[in-house]
């Protein structure tokens, strides 16, 4: 019965070492491995033979089997390969060392603004803090003189989550935890809370050429002792000068928010349209960039920092506006568009 196998296997090799392709390979297993192939066939005889007999037979089938099985996948390999290969040796001068053809990535426009005015604070003694996406309704109001149901709150269409928490609406949901953060070192060594903090903010809006739902602001805060409206006219004066390497017209113009008291809006003549008015900037010439204002005693308390003793100033810097208009990007939804034609043009010009 050995000499069955062993025939059964010369034929299996022959007829592999001339296969060509892997559809010829495929009809080869099914000859011999199928429901109906050669070596399930030799079981077939077996009903002759003694039990003793049978033990042993069934055996070298099963040996068979298994060897038969790895043949063809070692030959299943060798015909891949060889395919591979010849597609390789089909491509003309193909050098697998040479470097890619596709464009090398570029930061996006909101990036490049944004790690420049880090820079500019930086420079100015502030700190660059990160914080969460999501946060607690005291995070985003209460904490900002905003309790529930304040009509303050019908200015910032907010997602509000299941569990009662929301999406970031504004990045001023971080002042809490950053005077929290810092308030022991300003009482007890002097050390002025000085800290930006970039993020990105949501808003259930009605998109238009100056407004996204979801958008970048940059929040900024100084606290120490005699802090005035002046510390914050020279840093908003210097980091719009830093950003923008030329004079820019700016209007400073009461607004009212319930965490600064004053508070101000800070608008830059549009720079798409250079003040004649245009999409862009609701055709008003203007686009509101950075609202900001001294510190409600209310919110520093909340912060855990005595009113009496110190003042602050507070800022929420637009920074995908402040993209837009460093770049000219006529509309802010190209910002958010994905699309690398358009953002890849954006470089880092220091
Ligand atoms: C605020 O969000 C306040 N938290 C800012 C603030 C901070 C005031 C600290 C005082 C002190 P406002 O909703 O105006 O304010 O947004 C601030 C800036 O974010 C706007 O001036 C604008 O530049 C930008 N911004 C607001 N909404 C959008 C939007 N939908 N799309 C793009 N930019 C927006």
């Amino acid at each position: 019965m050995a000499e069955q196998t062993i025939r059964l296997k010369e034929e299996l090799e022959s007829k592999l070492r001339l296969a060509k392709d892997v559809q010829e390979l495929e009809q080869i297993r099914v000859e011999f491995l199928g429901k109906n192939g050669l070596i399930t066939g030799l079981l077939k005889g077996m009903k002759d033979l003694s039990i003793e007999e049978k033990k042993t037979f069934g055996q070298e089938v099963n040996v068979l089997k298994t060897e038969a099985a790895e043949l063809i996948a070692d030959k299943g390999e060798e015909l891949k390969n060889a395919e591979i290969m010849a597609e390789i040796n089909a491509m003309p001068d193909f050098d697998i060392s040479m470097p890619g053809t596709l464009d090398r990535g570029s930061y996006h426009p909101i990036t490049l603004v944004q790690r420049q005015c880090e820079k500019i604070f930086k420079s100015m003694g502030f700190t660059v803090e990160d914080y969460s996406e999501v946060v607690t309704d005291y995070e985003c109001f209460e904490s900002l003189n905003i309790p529930k149901h304040h009509p303050a709150r019908d200015m910032q269409d907010t997602y509000y989550l299941e569990n009662g928490q929301l999406l970031k609406s504004q990045t001023s949901a971080a002042q809490n935890a950053i005077y929290k953060k810092y308030k022991d070192a300003l009482v007890n060594d002097g050390v002025p809370i000085k800290a930006i903090f970039p993020g990105r903010c949501f808003r259930n809006e009605a998109t238009d050429a100056c407004h996204e739902n979801t958008f970048f602001q940059m929040e900024g805060v100084m606290v120490d002792k005699n802090i005035s409206i002046s510390n914050l006219i020279f840093f908003m004066k210097t980091m719009l000068s830093e950003v923008f390497q030329k004079d820019i017209r700016v209007r400073l113009r009461p607004g009212f928010f319930p965490f600064v008291e004053p508070g101000f809006e800070l608008d830059i003549s549009c720079l798409i349209c250079g003040g004649e008015g245009c999409p862009s900037c609701k055709h008003s010439g203007w686009l509101e960039l950075c609202p900001c204002g001294m510190i409600h005693p209310e919110v520093l308390k909340a912060g855990g920092i005595d009113p009496e003793e110190y003042t602050g100033f507070a800022f929420g810097l637009g920074l995908t506006r402040l993209a837009m208009m460093k770049y000219g990007v006529k509309d802010i939804r190209d910002l958010n568009s994905g699309s690398l034609k358009s953002l890849s043009q954006f470089t880092d010009d220091e």
